[in-house]
């Protein structure tokens, strides 16, 4: 399902860019919603929509609206985009699980995001994993950062290529302000995805444009992962989201494949 290309760059960089894999009607209303919801409070957004940072208590922190997919089915279609799924699906061996899809908002007055992930870097998830074999890569935990804007060069996601398979802890002076070849700035053009390992040592410059940069971070994991009570679907708005969604939220065991995998895999001609 990854071409040869792709899975070579994958497993050299830690991360491929697939273009222009959202259409223009899907990126123009989900830029619409960003901006309607990210002029909220946290107590005002719509259950269950929720962030980390409330404006008015922490307004530089870049914040990100989680749950998106349980309020427009312009989300739900994007975590089953087939781009994004052909991707996610080789990588998790046919084994996706959603985690969820997040929405935000970064201005110039937001900070940026230092490096985080890296084999050995400060912070690895114990959940997170990253190997090649066979004919085959494989991670266990994988962000599809879907751009909604243009992204200038000069801010946005950076990050240090191959950090994936680092065996060293990264030496303090390289960050995210460092240049290439140690670190590589991607620019994706609106409607274009990103598509990382959460092993790769990454993190966002300052904005820098006057129009505000809108992505949505959809992460994935494999499907038999549960890492806390409580994960998987949101019982309680179950309604509000399609059973296909619902079944990828879900954990599966090991053994068996999710049915949504199987109309996928056929729609792509793998079956
Ligand atoms: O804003 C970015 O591109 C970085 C996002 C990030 O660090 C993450 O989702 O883990």
């Amino acid at each position: 399902m990854l071409t040869a290309d792709e899975r070579y760059l994958f497993d050299l960089h830690g991360f491929i860019v697939l273009r222009q894999a959202v259409p223009p009607d899907d990126v123009r209303r989900m830029v619409e919603l960003c901006d309607k919801w990210h002029a909220l409070g946290d107590a005002e957004l719509p259950p269950p929509l929720w962030s980390y940072s409330d404006p008015t208590t922490k307004p530089t922190t870049p914040r990100a609206i989680n749950n998106v997919e349980y309020l427009d089915e312009v989300f739900q279609r994007l975590v089953l985009n087939h781009q994004i799924m052909r991707v996610v699906m080789a990588l998790t061996l046919n084994r996706p699980q959603l985690l969820g899809a997040a929405l935000t908002r970064n201005t110039r007055e937001s900070d940026a995001i230092p490096f985080h992930g890296g084999v050995s870097g400060k912070f690895h998830h114990p959940a997170c994993d990253y190997q090649a074999f066979d004919d085959k890569v494989f991670a266990t935990f994988i962000n599809a950062a879907v751009s909604l804007v243009d992204v200038p060069a000069g801010s946005g996601f950076v990050c240090v290529p191959g950090s994936h398979k680092a065996h060293f802890t990264r030496p303090a002076n390289i960050d995210i302000d460092s240049e290439p070849p140690t670190v590589i700035n991607v620019c994706p053009k609106a409607g274009d995805v990103v598509v990382f390992t959460e092993c790769l040592c990454h993190g966002a410059r300052k904005w820098d444009a006057a129009e505000a940069r809108r992505t949505v971070f959809v992460r994935y994991c494999t499907a038999y992962a549960s890492w806390s009570p409580g994960h998987g679907p949101i019982e309680a708005h179950r309604d509000k989201i399609s059973p296909e969604v619902y079944e990828l939220h879900q954990m599966l065991a090991y053994g068996s494949q999710k049915k949504v995998v199987t109309r996928l895999l056929a729609e792509l001609g793998e079956a």
